[in-house]
């Protein structure tokens, strides 16, 4: 790792262009890594930095710092030559969407990541599948490299943690909450941030307690089903992970779904479990993830995919 990194800042320290991108459809730890670390680049290194990203943002990071720094990949000019693109927090080549010609037309390519991926793109890559959050590297870098890491970066960094951690729920080893520890000791006020990502419209809101309010139960109300139809769906903050979440805490329910209709006849499906493994399903609706939190697109009816996904929680 200490050996990658040294290598990471060589290639910096001779690089006048960069550009960072994440996942399509960033979510806090993809949006926030990018940011934090273009902009410890920039100031550390002097290098000109470009932050991209394909598909939505949601609402609640609108207020995040330096939001403005990243441009939607239509917006920004992909084709020049940059000296070295940095893919985080991406998990599979698929996922890079609509920034690819970024990385295609880089004269280096870096990773930095904590998904498992057997698929890389980098010449370099960074990557632990134990971080709880790619922002976790880049801190990681930042003290080996002994970096200057001012307020802006540190706010990034936190927010994160806080949104890939799940608020801590879901780190996997302490350092994650060593880190935030340390950033906290330098200023970070997480019940600002916190508060900070509080910042939904009301129509967004109204709706996932509206459609938490409509789900329905199967299965000895095993089974949560929530639905979001079409004239709803833009409404609809990120992956509906609030809806999710709220279902989840009912007792009793072991297993959550969230049936979206983001077109006629196309489908995203969100899958929770609490306890055992649910991505085979979504491997079998054609989508995959993690073992308790997994997803897919299913081109087809609401209702054919409400019966087929009924049919697989059957066996479970
Ligand atoms: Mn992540």
């Amino acid at each position: 790792m200490e050996q990658k990194i040294e290598q990471f800042l060589d290639i910096i320290r001779n690089a006048k262009s960069v550009v960072l991108m994440g996942h399509k459809n960033p979510d806090g730890d993809s949006m926030c890594s990018v940011l934090a670390l273009g902009h410890l680049l920039e100031k550390n290194f002097g290098v000109q930095v470009l932050c991209i990203y394909d598909g939505n943002i949601p609402d609640n990071l609108d207020a995040v710092p330096l939001r403005s720094r990243i441009k939607y990949f239509e917006r920004a000019d992909l084709t020049q030559c940059f000296d070295v693109a940095i893919v985080m927090d991406y998990g599979n080549p698929v996922h890079i969407g609509g920034c690819r010609p970024a990385v295609d037309n880089a004269k280096v390519v870096v990773e930095i990541d904590h998904h498992r991926n057997d698929n890389t793109v980098g010449e370099l890559c960074i990557n632990d599948d134990m971080a709880a959050a790619t922002a976790v590297i880049v801190y990681q870098i930042a003290r080996y490299g002994k970096l200057d890491i001012d307020s802006v970066s540190a706010d990034l960094l936190a927010l994160a943690i806080l949104t890939d951690t799940g608020n801590f729920k879901f780190a996997r080893n302490g350092d994650s909450l060593r880190i935030m520890a340390d950033l906290v000791d330098s200023g970070v006020n997480i019940r600002n941030l916190i508060e900070l990502m509080n910042n939904k419209p009301r129509k967004t809101v109204q709706l996932e307690a509206r459609t938490a309010a409509n789900a329905e139960f199967f299965y000895h109300s095993r089974l949560a089903l929530a639905t979001v139809c079409k004239k709803d769906y833009k409404y609809l903050d990120g992956r509906g992970e609030m809806v999710l979440s709220l279902l989840g805490q009912i007792q009793g329910v072991e297993y959550i779904v969230l049936l979206k209709e983001q077109k006629p006849e196309q489908i995203g499906i969100s899958i929770r479990s609490r306890k055992n493994p649910i991505d085979q399903i979504a491997i079998e609706l054609g989508g995959g993830g993690h073992e308790r939190a997994a997803g897919a697109i299913v081109r087809d009816s609401l209702e054919n995919v409400r019966k087929r996904v009924l049919e697989l929680f059957k066996e479970v």
